[in-house]
């Protein structure tokens, strides 16, 4: 079978789970999640056995909090790391409300832990990273030559009456999370960088998104258009310079061809990297489609290799 890297794969550091701030309620979830996100070890490995995939990078599963908290859950998924080097690699937490610490942090999982990047949750308490005050993070991920990849997260406080409506609590949660607003908010933080003149003053940042591209690929047209009208203010960089140069897209957590369809008729196939989104989705459910991607003949042969682990190689060294 071929061998798969992906992306968008979390863990829990265990000593944190109850953390009042642990973003997503970690104690909310079925027993057989929270023991999947919690083993670092025999569990994982098997089930990447059971999917094909040779290499999973790592990542908290949502953000954490201060910088020792980050520090000890960088720690412990570097230990993984060590007794795993052939089959996990990391990406870092960073305390993303203490902005130079952040960047410290991504310095030194870079550097000391052997990490290839970060990732980070899409809003700190609704506030997006276009805030200059955030901009540490980019600078030093510029520096390193690393990623940070933007994953969604659940609507704060101010933005939950968006998606309050005439229906019950759980769709409402939904609506916000993982049925759509995880991914509308994801690709809204994309333009938001655009439009602040994020990738005019770090030109060689390396952003990875999830989910086929948190939507933007399907609304290009619009974007490219209203740009030429002034949508995003002036920028030295067209977005779809941006989009081609600084921007990854990883297929993480959606299998079917229609949305992969769309982002490769946007996108070069050297952008698209093969994800699970592990444990919340499941590598067997990945491995089939992959095998469906194969046999649809909508890539290449190098393009599928390209897809399955090539570009993670290069881009992740
Ligand atoms: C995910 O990564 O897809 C995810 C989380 C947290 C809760 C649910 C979920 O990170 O699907
Ligand atoms: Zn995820």
């Amino acid at each position: 079978m071929h061998p798969l890297m992906t992306l968008e794969e979390h863990y829990q550091a265990s000593p944190l789970a109850d953390l009042p701030h642990n973003a997503v309620n970690f104690t909310s979830f079925p027993r057989f999640l929270k023991d999947k996100l919690c083993d670092l070890g025999p569990q994982r490995i098997t089930d990447m056995n059971a999917g094909s995939v040779s290499l999973q990078v790592i990542s908290h599963t949502s953000a954490i909090g201060n910088a020792s908290q980050c520090r000890s859950a960088n720690e412990i998924l570097a230990a993984a790391v060590k007794d795993n080097p052939t089959r996990f690699a990391g990406f870092a937490t960073l305390p993303m409300g203490e902005p130079q610490n952040a960047a410290t942090e991504l310095e030194y999982c870079v550097k000391e832990l052997g990490f290839v990047g970060a990732l980070l949750d899409n809003h700190l308490e609704g506030r997006f990273y276009d805030d200059e005050a955030f901009w540490p993070s980019f600078e030093m991920a510029e520096k390193l030559g690393t990623v940070l990849y933007i994953h969604p997260a659940f609507p704060s406080d101010d933005r939950e009456p968006l998606y309050k409506g005439n229906y019950p609590t759980a769709v409402e949660d939904s609506l916000g999370g993982w049925g759509f607003g995880w991914h509308m908010e994801t690709g809204l933080h994309i333009l938001r960088l655009f439009a602040a003149g994020v990738f005019d003053r770090f030109p060689k940042l390396k952003i990875i998104i999830g989910h086929m591209g948190e939507l933007l690929p399907f609304q290009f047209e619009r974007i490219v258009y209203f740009e030429k009208k002034g949508a995003f203010g002036e920028q030295q960089r067209k977005w779809m310079d941006v989009w081609n140069s600084n921007i990854w897209v990883t297929t993480s957590g959606m299998f079917s061809l229609n949305p992969l369809a769309c982002l490769l008729r946007n996108t070069k196939i050297e952008r698209v990297l093969y994800s699970v989104d592990y444990p919340f989705s499941r590598n067997e459910e990945g491995l089939e489609f992959v095998a469906e991607l194969e046999e649809s003949g909508m890539v290449s042969q190098e393009g599928f290799e390209r897809i399955c682990w090539r570009n993670a190689e290069e881009l992740l060294g």
